[in-house]
């Protein structure tokens, strides 16, 4: 049996129950998560884009097809996010203002506690304010902004500013990434860096704080 391909099916479809039990299958059969991740799911998030690009389908088969694949992913939560482990640091995360997408947002959150750093999660649709109140009530020294639309991107400067203007901006270093983003955007706008993954986040955030 293909279990990525059954997998793929089911988000691609948006059938939550049954993606949950191909995820289950597969983790029993012995499959590596980053694969399930990465060719499974995500790959499946990719093809629902292109169909949605292409007329195939519409919002609502993107936002059963998004269910699935977060009810899959719960499933493979445990997988990916180590227990235990002294905090590195701490971030906060949050989708930019007039922005709804979580799914890429909750990956970096959850890679990043994989790796030992604890998360504030501040959700969607996040004003500058709210990413404000946060690190000065928190103590954060990272903040990770996600936005995926062209038209939400815009917000991350708005957030810097605001940070900038708190007196807040020596203390956290600013990362920022979600499919419009660009190296070349993260420079133009003062953030400190730009991650296109959530594999990678990891490793910028560590070449960030070590630097
Ligand atoms: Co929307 N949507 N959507 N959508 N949606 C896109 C983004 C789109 C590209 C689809 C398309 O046209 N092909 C398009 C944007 C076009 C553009 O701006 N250029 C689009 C649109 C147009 C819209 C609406 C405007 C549709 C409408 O209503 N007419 C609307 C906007 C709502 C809003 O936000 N205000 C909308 C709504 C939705 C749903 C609610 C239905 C649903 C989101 C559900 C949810 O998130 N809970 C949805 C979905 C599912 C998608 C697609 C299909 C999948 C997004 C996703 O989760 N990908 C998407 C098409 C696509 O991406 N192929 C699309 C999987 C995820 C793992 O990848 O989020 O890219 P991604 O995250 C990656 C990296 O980008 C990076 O790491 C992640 C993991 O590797 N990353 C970071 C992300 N954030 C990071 C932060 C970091 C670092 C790395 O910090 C340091």
């Amino acid at each position: 049996m293909d279990y990525l391909e059954g997998i793929r099916r089911e988000v691609i479809e948006g059938r939550a129950a049954a993606a949950k039990t191909k995820m289950t299958e597969a983790l029993d059969a012995g499959m590596a998560p980053e694969v399930l991740l990465n060719e499974g799911l995500i790959s499946a998030l990719t093809e629902v884009g292109k169909l949605y690009e292409e007329g195939e389908i519409f919002v609502p088969e993107m936002l059963v097809a998004s269910r699935a694949m977060q009810a899959a992913l719960g499933v493979l939560h445990p997988y990916l996010v180590a227990q235990g482990t002294e905090p590195r640091g701490r971030v906060v995360i949050g989708t930019v203002k007039g922005d709804l997408h979580d799914i890429g947002k909750n990956l970096v959150a959850m890679m990043l506690q994989g790796s030992g750093y604890e998360i504030v999660d501040l959700g969607v649709d996040v004003t500058p304010d709210k990413f404000v109140d946060a690190i000065r009530d928190g103590g954060a020294n990272i903040v990770a902004m996600s936005a995926l639309l062209t038209t939400t991107m815009v917000n991350m400067q708005p957030t810097i500013v605001a940070i900038t203007e708190a007196g807040l901006r020596e203390q956290v270093s600013i990362v920022i990434g979600g499919a419009p983003i660009t190296k070349a955007y993260s420079d133009e706008i003062g953030a400190d860096g730009y991650a296109p993954d959530a594999s990678s986040v990891v490793r910028l955030v560590e070449e960030i704080l070590s630097a």
